[in-house]
């Protein structure tokens, strides 16, 4: 198996992680959706990381879609929690970690690649307010009930969150104050510490 994107993209870094997790031989190929565009077209014609290309050539994409193919691959680990309640809670943690993700990409987007005499401002109010919501709920949450840091516990909730955060402290540190985040900020640097993320960094 090839993953293809680089792992400053919160969506190819938790499908890195998670195949290290699941203990799945792949190849690694840093390519980036704009500096190596065409090299990314000729693997995957839509330029989507991550991009997962199977032995047989098959060419899969979407992060959630991969993982759950990835999960399918593993019959010892699983990613998601069996007991229907507690999967329905890793189920809303992820999708608030991915929509934080899904927020700051714009964020980035709107700055780096449209001309900023045509940003508009209405819509980046609106992300910003998205983004702080999905951070808000994740802390919440991480308040009533912490997750565990153990590495043979970890799942996609666990990982999606950690990873949105440094994805989102890093590319747009300007727009929240992590001090009003200390639950996630603290479990994101207490997972950054375990050797399959210092091993898969961002930067
Ligand atoms: N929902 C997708 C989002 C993937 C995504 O948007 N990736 C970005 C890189 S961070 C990308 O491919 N951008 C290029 C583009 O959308 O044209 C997933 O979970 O994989």
């Amino acid at each position: 198996m090839k993953l293809i994107g680089m792992l400053d993209s919160p969506y190819v870094r938790r499908v890195a992680i998670c195949l290290k997790l699941l203990k799945l031989e792949f190849q690694h190929l840093p390519l980036s959706v704009f500096s190596t565009f065409d090299e990314f077209q000729r693997i995957n014609p839509v330029v989507k990381a991550p991009t997962l290309v199977l032995d047989d050539g098959q060419v899969l994409m979407d992060s959630s879609l991969i993982l759950e193919y990835l999960s399918s691959l593993s019959a010892e680990r699983r990613l998601w929690p069996v007991d229907a309640s507690a999967r329905a809670r890793a189920v809303r943690l992820t999708g608030l970690a991915l929509a934080g993700c899904e927020k700051a990409v714009q964020v980035v987007y709107e700055h780096n690649l449209r001309p900023a005499e045509k940003l508009h401002q209405p819509w980046l109010d609106r992300v910003y307010s998205q983004l702080a919501a999905a951070f808000s709920q994740l802390e919440q949450a991480l308040r009533e009930q912490p997750l565990s840091t153990d590495p043979a516990q970890l799942g996609l909730a666990e990982v999606s969150i950690a990873v949105a955060w440094s994805f989102r402290q890093l590319m747009t540190p300007h727009l929240v104050d992590a001090a009003d985040y200390p639950e996630v900020a603290a479990y994101t640097a207490a997972l950054e510490r375990l050797p399959v993320f210092a091993q898969t960094p961002a930067v």
